[in-house]
């Protein structure tokens, strides 16, 4: 997967792409990431990317050339995802990371806080997105989000293959306690059934620390998870009343 990222912030990228999973994917060949200075695009002596609104008020606003401009250089003849980073976009999720992972190419555009200029948006952006509910002062942290979230789900990108498919969010649960070494930490034990060398009582034991995980910190998600009869049983004996996604599907 190719991505190419645009900011006025080149700076901020290199510490969170250079290390981890984001360096391994880059350097296995299955992420080529590229980060484009914006000013690179622009035309007059001072390289201004802002200007202020029509209308007055506060703030400044992206000037739409060096971002079409820019945008239509690194796309080339091949149509890709156009993606701005702004408050305003779809909040991003587990399921949005997946769908983007089905692109051979992504384009970003980091936004500033105060705005883009409308036509951006109208003419050249195909998708928007936000990474939740508070306000950052501008995309480039949500791009390093997005990224990081997408990239570690290329097949091969991760050390431990099952670990994207068994990861908090990806089953619609929350993941369980982990414990390693050593088996005594100043007086606390790890679980007697994750040293049973029992494989099926591991497993059973770790779906309903999952179900009990989630039912005590976002019982929200237990609505449209997917269950079985046995996990519902299991809610159901903990205390849960609340919905699920099948409920009035019949078998
Ligand atoms: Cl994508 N941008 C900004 N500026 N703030 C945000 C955001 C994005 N997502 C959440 N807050």
């Amino acid at each position: 997967m190719r991505i190419d990222i645009l900011t006025i912030f080149p700076e901020m990228f290199p510490c969170v792409l250079d290390a981890s999973i984001l360096k391994r994917a880059q350097d296995k060949g299955l992420a080529d990431i590229r980060v484009w200075n914006l000013r690179d695009w622009t035309t007059d002596r001072h390289k201004t990317t802002d200007d202020a609104p029509y209308g007055g008020g506060g703030g400044m606003v992206m000037k739409p050339e060096p971002i079409f401009a820019a945008v239509e250089d690194i796309r080339g003849e091949e149509e890709v995802p156009v993606i701005l980073l702004t408050p305003q976009g779809r909040r991003f999720t587990q399921t949005v990371a997946e769908e983007l992972t089905q692109q051979a190419r992504l384009i970003f555009i980091c936004g500033r806080y105060e705005g883009v200029d409308e036509r951006v948006r109208e003419h050249l952006v195909t998708d928007e997105i936000s990474i939740g509910d508070y306000v950052l002062s501008g995309g480039e942290l949500a791009a390093m989000v997005v990224v990081d979230a997408v990239v570690r789900l290329l097949p091969g990108a991760l050390g431990y293959e099952r670990a994207a498919a068994e990861d908090s969010h990806a089953t619609g649960l929350l993941e369980g306690p982990h414990y390693t070494r050593p088996l005594l930490f100043r007086g606390w034990e790890v679980p007697e059934v994750l040293r049973s060398g029992h494989h099926a009582r591991v497993a059973e034991w770790r779906r309903r620390q999952a179900l009990k995980r989630t039912l005590e910190r976002r019982p929200d998600l237990l609505a449209t998870a997917r269950l079985t009869e046995q996990d519902k049983r299991w809610l159901r004996e903990m205390g849960y009343h609340g919905p699920f996604a099948d409920d009035g599907v019949s078998q």
